[in-house]
């Protein structure tokens, strides 16, 4: 144990920092919090933080022509998130199977940053980020398990290979989209990513020969 490691434990003696919180509604690390960092977590706490970020002025049906009541816009935002945790899209706490999840996202992230009411909210920025992060935690363990198949029919090899490459490409600009502070293209890029390490798996676990084959 390292001195830091007991300095941590010693100030919580439940808390485990050398076990990584997986993502898997369980508190592996003891420190109260289940799946912190994950991305349904990171989701919700977008959630609380728009639901926190509403002043309760009331909107009246007169200053709502034309949009533009904050807290009737938050709720549209937080309606948002709340499509892509749509159960049916998710097939583990970090695997998804439908590109709605970051379509939804993108719509979130757009009307909260650069919709007609730009900077919809302070928190939007912070709101934004924990999205970001929540696809870039799907796309990276997506392609990481691309990554670590085997590819069952050989033929099939140099597809794969170009898959997982794109994966990788699109992975890196979304990471140069939110150095830059374009959330929402950043979003887009982790889906291409995904798509991508999904179609490289595709490519690995089939017996057929699917790559640029005649038959
Ligand atoms: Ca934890
Ligand atoms: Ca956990």
């Amino acid at each position: 144990m390292s001195k830091r490691d007991f300095i941590s434990k010693a100030s919580n003696p439940q808390i485990n920092p050398a076990v990584t919180e997986l993502c898997n509604n369980v508190d592996d690390n003891c420190d109260g919090r289940v799946d912190e960092g994950c991305p349904k977590t990171l989701k919700q706490d977008s959630i609380e933080l728009l639901e926190n970020a509403k002043d309760g002025e009331l909107c009246s049906r007169w200053k709502n022509i034309g949009g533009g009541c904050h807290d009737k816009e938050l709720d549209k935002v937080i309606n948002y998130i709340k499509k892509s945790l749509e159960q049916s899209y998710w097939d583990s706490e970090v695997e998804v199977n439908s590109k709605k999840v970051f379509d939804y996202e993108m719509l979130a992230v757009t009307h909260c940053l650069r919709g007609p009411f730009k900077n919809l909210d302070p928190a939007c920025e912070e709101a934004a980020g924990n999205l970001v992060e929540a696809d870039r935690v799907i796309a990276n363990t997506t392609l990481e398990t691309a990554k670590s198949l085997i590819v069952q029919n050989p033929k099939n090899q140099k597809c794969f290979d170009q898959e997982t490459k794109k994966a990788e490409l699109f992975y890196d600009e979304a990471t140069n989209k939110i150095s830059r502070k374009y959330q929402s293209l950043a979003i887009l890029n982790y889906r291409l990513s995904w798509e991508h390490s999904q179609k490289a798996t595709e490519y690995a676990t089939t017996n057929r020969r699917t790559c640029g084959g005649w038959s």
